[in-house]
């Protein structure tokens, strides 16, 4: 299936992606998986339908997939006791034809909520419990043949004061109308459903904004390990830490910090994965387009290895190019001077970057 994609399209690619889908070099996946390690990316199931070039992208490059949104709640259940798994199960065929492996995301996150949760949850303790059972139960029970690795919590560290999005005065939760609802024992309730729902399931916890040399940065990994720990303590199911990996090129990165949280994380038993990875470039650009994308790559090759110094096998960025990237629209993430970011592998048009080159050699290392 992969190949016939890939041969259909050959005569329509532009340049560039013409070059990387024809060659016969590997892909990154058979790159990756050769040396024992994973890569994968972000998908829409729209984008992948709409757009046969990038979905011979993704054959070509991805050994995982991971559901930009229709695993979010939303999206699965726009209204409360109506489940709409189309668009999810839409990537599961996709990465079942092409004999890809799929990541879910997510089971629990204080954003991409649909309307009606935020009011529902906070009527009561036990409404929300159930809520939250009845969800995680049916995503799983219709998942369970296709997706054996979920983000069961999404984001739930609280951001301590200095960074990007401060929430002080909350302890090591985020306030969310989850914490709100259920106090803090939801990660650790959300947790144990998903286990009994599931019991082989790989429960995973996904995070933000823990890898760089700052003191908020730091400040964050002592709370996530501070919770781990005592989710862990408590025996309370848990596989694996997903550190999402979008990066920001205004923040200082060192390997020593980043590589021993990573370490006592896997000391714990867990398995630690790059779940979102993709580059904010900084304010201040290089003058030509060739400075700026041998910058991301320079940064993200000292992250990628550096989280490889510290156990991690399996990569995925968060989508393969620039074009349609929640770093380009998204109001707020999107730079203010207009430019396009380029901190994905592909360019706007499909064509390849440093970025690439970079993850070929990375995993050919
Ligand atoms: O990239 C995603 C964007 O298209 C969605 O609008 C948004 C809300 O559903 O979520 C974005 O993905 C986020 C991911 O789910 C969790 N980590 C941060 C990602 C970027 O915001």
């Amino acid at each position: 299936m992969q190949r016939r994609v890939l041969l259909g399209l050959a005569g329509t690619l532009p340049l560039g992606c013409t070059a990387v889908a024809q060659s016969s070099a590997p892909g990154l996946r058979e790159l990756a998986r050769a040396r024992g390690m994973s890569f994968g990316t972000a998908v829409r199931s729209e984008k992948l339908e709409a757009d046969p070039i990038l979905s011979a992208l993704v054959a070509r490059e991805a050994d995982l997939i991971v559901p930009e949104w229709e695993g979010k709640w939303d999206v699965i259940q726009p209204e409360r006791g109506r489940f709409e798994f189309e668009p999810l199960r839409a990537v599961m065929r996709f990465a079942q034809a092409q004999n890809q492996r799929v990541r879910g995301h997510a089971l629990l996150w204080h954003e991409a909520m649909p309307r009606w949760l935020a009011p529902a949850l906070a009527e009561g303790q036990s409404q929300a419990q159930q809520i939250l059972e009845t969800h995680i139960t049916t995503v799983l029970a219709e998942t369970r043949a296709g997706i054996r690795d979920w983000d069961v919590v999404n984001e739930v560290i609280a951001a301590p004061p200095g960074g990007d999005n401060p929430t002080p005065g909350s302890g090591d939760l985020r306030p969310t109308p989850w914490l709100a609802a259920l106090g803090p024992g939801y990660v650790e309730r959300a947790l144990r459903i998903a286990r009994q729902a599931d019991p082989t399931l790989r429960l995973t916890i996904n995070e933000f904004a823990v890898y760089s040399d700052t003191p908020w940065a730091q400040a964050k990994r002592d709370s996530l390990l501070r919770v781990v720990r005592g989710l862990l303590e408590r025996n309370c199911p848990l596989d694996a830490i997903g550190i999402q990996g979008h990066l920001q090129m205004r923040e200082p990165f060192r390997p020593e910090p980043y590589v021993a949280f990573l370490r006592a994380l896997r000391a714990l038993g867990l398995a630690v994965l790059i779940t979102e990875l993709d580059v904010r470039e900084p304010d201040v650009l290089a003058p030509t387009i060739e400075g700026r994308d041998a910058a991301v790559a320079e940064y993200a090759g000292a992250f990628l290895q550096a989280s490889r110094d510290g156990g991690v096998r399996s990569f995925l960025t968060w989508g393969l190019t620039d074009r349609d990237s929640w770093l380009v629209l998204e109001p707020g993430v999107a730079r203010r001077d207009g430019v396009v970011t380029r901190g994905h592998p592909y360019d706007a048009e499909l064509r390849p970057k440093p970025l690439r080159a970079r993850l070929a050699q990375f995993f050919s290392a």
